[in-house]
């Protein structure tokens, strides 16, 4: 039924998160700068999200559709490969 259609079709698309990962190597400085650098988000609640992973071991960075997601983890990957960090991050479906 075309009606039926059309609802399917405005789905919103299904988001995705993006968590970085703690390490012993890389470090906050360099953490928080990617944080506020690819994530948008001040230097204080950079430094927050940074500590949360620190302590967690993870934490989410940001919620965006899939590519954007995709896009935000090759530029922290490029980043900490730039700088010689093992830092990690992934995106993942969220629900
Ligand atoms: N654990 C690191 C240190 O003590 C800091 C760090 C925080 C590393 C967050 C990665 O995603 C990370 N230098």
């Amino acid at each position: 039924m075309v009606l039926e259609r059309r609802t399917e079709k405005v789905k919103p698309p299904q988001m995705h998160q993006v968590l970085m990962l703690n390490d012993d190597y890389t470090p906050m400085e360099f953490v928080v700068v990617v944080i506020q650098e690819f994530f948008s988000k001040d230097r204080e609640t950079a430094t927050q999200i940074m500590l949360k992973i620190h302590l967690d071991g993870k934490a989410v960075c940001g919620v965006y559709s899939k590519d954007v997601a995709a896009t935000k983890v090759d530029q922290v990957l490029e980043a900490a490969k730039q700088s010689g960090h093992p830092l990690q991050c992934v995106s993942e479906p969220i629900g």
